[in-house]
């Protein structure tokens, strides 16, 4: 029999690559698409001819509706992508971002309690919730992995962590087959366009010496950034284990704000470019991550995951995507006139 997944946050970046992996593994996909004034499924209007892939109208913030949706659907996996996302935002808008990305959490949860045939969770952590703590290795290496202790920056961090806890009490609690996976950075061709490596491959799609300059804030963040396509599989795998855990996903590799750009201007064969680079200070948060580097050994060994697409790859994907949509919107306009 076919199996039947429900995802919340289906519209985002990951909502939409999970759907895809999922239809490729002959699911039945529900994805949960809150209201907005004007459409927010570009990400996934590829998708809605599939007789496989439904659309239900839903809101993480209302209880009722969530219960409603699974109730219907005797879905096999849920997994709850839904966030306010952006860390910098978060910090303006704390309560929003605390009741969707933390209580929304907990609505899931409970509404999949109530279920008589409880499907599989997965909850979306993130490594926004170690903050600024690290492990140090015997040979000075500083990372990241399920045993470093969290201290969030930010209120999606401590959002994340509420939530990030509040399932593996439940998973404890409520003998549910509840998974977080705790993910760094991922990005790809369809990344929200005001996160930084979007930002970056957007404005170096339509780069000029003569043009305006790229105004960025902290240059020396560290990340580790995957392809969103690797992680999503990641989610996958931890869904198929006999028992639910937490696993970090993560390249294991680490670079600045800084070493995207200089890659990035690599791909269009500028090398001075600081030049063309200016700090603003809007830009700046109150409170900042500074380093991010994950061991993802444990994901490696237990479910078998492992990326499989470079930095160097990722920076080269975004950016060639950026351009080829430039260029096939002036053919557009062009085609019009
Ligand atoms: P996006 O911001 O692209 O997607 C977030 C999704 O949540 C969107 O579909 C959004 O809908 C939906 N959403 C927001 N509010 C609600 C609500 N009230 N009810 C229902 N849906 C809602 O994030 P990503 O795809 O990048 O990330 C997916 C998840 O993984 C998020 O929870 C994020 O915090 C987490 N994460 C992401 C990482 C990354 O590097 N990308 C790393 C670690 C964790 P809409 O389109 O209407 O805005
Ligand atoms: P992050 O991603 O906060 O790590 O959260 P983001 O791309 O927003 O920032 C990464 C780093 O770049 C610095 N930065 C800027 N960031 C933005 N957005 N815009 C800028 O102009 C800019 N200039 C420098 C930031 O200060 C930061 O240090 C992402 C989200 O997907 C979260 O949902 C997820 O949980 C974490 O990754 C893991």
């Amino acid at each position: 029999m076919k199996k039947k997944a429900i995802i919340f946050g289906v519209t985002g970046q990951d909502g939409s690559y999970l759907s895809e992996l999922l239809l490729e593994k002959d699911y039945y996909v529900i994805g949960v698409s809150r209201r907005t004034s004007t459409s927010n499924t570009s990400r996934i209007d590829h998708l809605l001819e599939n007789k496989d892939f439904i659309v239900e109208s839903g809101d993480v913030l209302d209880f009722a509706n969530i219960y409603d949706i699974l109730w219907r659907h005797h879905a096999d996996e849920v997994y709850n992508l839904a966030a306010q996302s952006h860390v910098g935002i978060s910090f303006k808008q704390p309560l929003v971002t605390w009741d969707i990305t933390a209580k929304g959490c907990l609505n899931v949860l409970e509404a999949v309690t109530k279920l008589s045939r409880k499907p599989r969770f997965y909850q979306a952590s993130s490594s926004e919730m170690f903050g600024d703590q690290y492990t140090t290795s015997e040979s000075g290496d500083k990372y990241q992995s399920e045993d470093t202790l969290f201290n969030p920056q930010s209120p999606y961090a401590v959002a994340k962590l509420a939530a990030h806890k509040m399932t593996e009490l439940y998973r404890k609690t409520h003998d549910l087959h509840a998974s977080c996976g705790i993910l760094f950075n991922h990005e790809s061709e369809r990344r929200g366009e005001n996160f930084v490596t979007r930002k970056i491959s957007k404005y170096i799609s339509t780069f000029d010496p003569l043009g305006p300059n790229l105004y960025l804030g902290n240059l020396d963040s560290c990340r580790d950034w995957g392809h969103a396509k690797d992680y999503v599989r990641a989610m996958w795998l931890m869904l198929q284990q006999d028992k639910p855990d937490t696993y970090v996903i993560a390249t294991g590799v680490t670079h600045s704000v800084r070493d995207f750009v200089r890659e990035a201007f690599k791909c269009v064969g500028v090398d001075d470019y600081e030049k063309f680079v200016e700090i603003d200070q809007k830009q700046i948060r109150p409170s900042e991550v500074l380093y991010l580097k994950g061991d993802c050994s444990k994901a490696k060994e237990a479910i078998g995951w492992m990326p499989e697409i470079s930095f160097e790859d990722l920076v080269s994907i975004m950016v060639q995507h950026d351009i080829a949509r430039i260029t096939n919107d002036t053919q557009a306009t062009y085609s019009v006139k």
